[in-house]
């Protein structure tokens, strides 16, 4: 799905601001008719945002169901020859939506756009009514998975609260901007760039989905902007000798402008797309950019911010990434779902190494407190065809959206999943032809610290395999001499067992931001860096390892928990962006030349 951009045959109109918002726990709303009259007693709320975190109401902050949103806009009269486009970057997790009272769409996922063609319902005189309803339950048919639990109070009330398997806030509401935008009604539909360099020659492909009945050309620029190739016909391939390479260190865009023309010559529609032109393969047991062994340095991270949740936030994403530079980070992990295409546009044009990931978390059922032994999810029927089937919805929405960002090196299919069980490999197998029938990128999958490397099903069928290692932290609490012993075995056994590269996806400690303790213990500052510090030895040791990912960047939002205080606080930053002591410690480290080939 191509990203809305304006040009002189397309136009855009954010539609981001106040809208009126309402709960409605009972869910009258449709039966009220509030689609076609408006939802009766709103309140203010920013868009794009989280609902939970605006208002001072714990009703609003924790509430489960349907709520309403409704703005007006008018519609320009030049727009009405063109084909008007409705679009979301994301409503979180459910959305139906009406214009002027009728019913144009609904989606079913919270991470991922979806847009609708409102031609038909728009009025060119009088103000245009949008209204969105909005419910953020989650099911077991879908990512993440989650349930509702009803339970009778003793004063007779029915309290439903979320029982959610993963570990952030399930922030809610219209997420990402919202825009009215046109194509000309013959349009350019798709486009797909693959690159490809040598050492000197970079090679572009391009495939453009558009009307049989008109013809493409495309111009590529250098970023001045002068002319360094011209091309026509649906598929075309164009070679760039001495290419500038994209990389962190050097993130080198041309620019393609693609133009639709009818058979006079005449412009029908114009779009265009930044290409950074670069290589990436797993080889030998390395991760290779342009040939050369690169070493992942960075964060995993989340959308997640004081005060708007999960909202889209140029402001935050900005200082994010200056504060990744800053401490010598050279990529990051979408975790744990897909993040807004404005943050991976950045991370295209600062030089940013991304690790794309679904919405896939928290496929593991929690312990069973009796035992202490995890329930299979895959081998009794909890992973249902339904779930299978939106998981490879949602990769292939991801990679269609996501595949022209030369930011983006490779696939994570999940975080977390119940791989030890014997029905997750025909599951993974499906993803996979998936993703390699789509693209070329190198797959990932990310796993648990309980998956024994000898009997996972799942890792052989991947390029790159991701760990998430807690030792020292999550088993043997505090006791970082243990928990290296035991990351330096853990480690150990993988690198016998599996042929691939290893990414330590996630490593990490709560801490308390201003707590100090000499000798060290866990939450305050010292241990922190110290963990790390003892972990970073560990990695230098194997060269599988090819990269370590911090869990993570920043503090952020968790649901209410007794092992959480007011959040998960293993961010290197504060919720709010200040530095913890460690970050000097991972800056000292990234900044300076790892050991040859880190
Ligand atoms: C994990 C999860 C991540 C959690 C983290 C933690 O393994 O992948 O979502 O937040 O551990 O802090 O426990």
């Amino acid at each position: 799905m191509l990203y809305p951009r304006m040009t002189e045959k397309r136009q855009k109109k954010p539609l981001d601001g106040v809208w009126k918002f309402q709960l409605d726990p009972s869910g009258k709303g449709a039966g009220e008719r509030w689609p076609s009259q408006g939802i009766p007693s709103p309140i203010h709320m920013p868009v794009p945002s989280s609902y939970n975190d605006i208002t001072t109401s714990e009703e609003i902050r924790d509430f489960l169901g349907d709520v309403w949103y409704e703005t007006s806009t008018y519609v320009p009269s030049d727009w009405m020859t063109e084909r008007i486009i409705l679009r979301f970057g994301a409503v979180a997790h459910h959305a139906k939506v009406w214009v002027n009272g009728h019913f144009v769409t609904e989606s079913h996922n919270g991470f991922l756009p979806f847009e609708v063609d409102v031609t038909a319902f728009v009025n060119e005189e009088k103000m245009n009514r949008i209204i969105v309803k909005v419910n953020n339950e989650l099911t077991w048919d879908m990512l993440p998975p989650g349930e509702v639990i009803e339970k009778v109070t003793e004063d007779g009330e029915t309290k439903r609260t979320l029982h959610q398997q993963h570990d952030f806030f399930n922030y809610s509401g219209i997420h990402r901007s919202v825009f009215l935008y046109t194509t000309p009604q013959t349009f350019i539909h798709s486009l797909k760039i693959g690159t490809d360099f040598n050492g000197e020659t970079g090679m572009i492909t391009v495939q453009s989905e558009s009307p049989p009945s008109a013809f493409v050309y495309y111009s590529l620029k250098d970023d001045q902007g002068e002319i360094i190739a011209e091309r026509q016909g649906n598929t075309t391939e164009i070679q760039v000798p001495e290419a500038e390479a994209w990389s962190p260190e050097n993130p080198y865009l041309y620019k393609l402008d693609v133009y639709l023309k009818d058979g006079e010559g005449t412009i029908l529609d114009h779009y265009y797309l930044n290409v950074g032109i670069r290589k990436i393969e797993v080889k030998d047991e390395q991760l290779l950019l342009n040939g050369s062994p690169i070493y992942l340095k960075g964060f995993g991270k989340h959308e997640d911010a004081v005060i708007r949740g999960k909202g889209y936030d140029p402001v935050t994403n900005l200082r994010d990434m200056y504060l990744m530079k800053e401490t010598g980070a050279n990529s990051f992990r979408t975790a744990h779902y897909p993040y807004a295409e404005e943050v991976l546009q950045l991370a295209d044009e600062l030089g940013f190494l991304v690790i794309d990931e679904t919405s896939a978390v928290g496929l593991l059922s929690q312990g069973v407190p009796a035992t202490g032994n995890l329930e299979p999810v895959f081998s009794n029927g909890k992973i249902s065809s339904r779930l299978k089937e939106y998981h490879l919805d949602t990769l292939q929405r991801l990679i269609e959206r996501d595949r022209n960002h030369p930011s983006v090196i490779m696939w994570s299919l999940s975080n977390e999943a119940s791989t030890m069980e014997p029905e997750a490999e025909v599951y993974y197998k499906d993803l996979v032809e998936l993703v390699r029938k789509l693209d070329d990128r190198p797959i990932m999958n990310v796993n648990l610290m309980l998956i024994e490397p000898e009997k996972c099903f799942v890792s052989k069928l991947v390029d790159i395999i991701g760990l998430n290692v807690y030792f020292g932290w999550y088993s043997t609490p505090g006791d970082l001499k243990a928990g290296t012993a035991d990351l330096r075995n853990y480690l150990d056994r993988w690198a016998k067992t599996h042929d691939q590269p290893i990414v330590i996806t996630e490593y990490g400690v709560d801490t308390v931001p201003g707590l100090h303790k000499v000798p060290a213990v866990m939450f305050s500052e010292e241990f922190q860096v110290q963990f790390l510090e003892k972990y970073h030895n560990v990695f230098d040791e194997f060269p599988e390892v090819v990269g370590e990912q911090v869990w993570n960047f920043a503090d952020f939002m968790t649901k209410q928990d007794t092992v959480r205080v007011d959040g998960n606080k293993k961010g290197i930053f504060t919720r709010d962006r200040q530095p913890k002591m460690a970050q000097y410690t991972l800056q000292k480290r990234w900044k300076s030349p790892l050991r040859e080939g880190k």
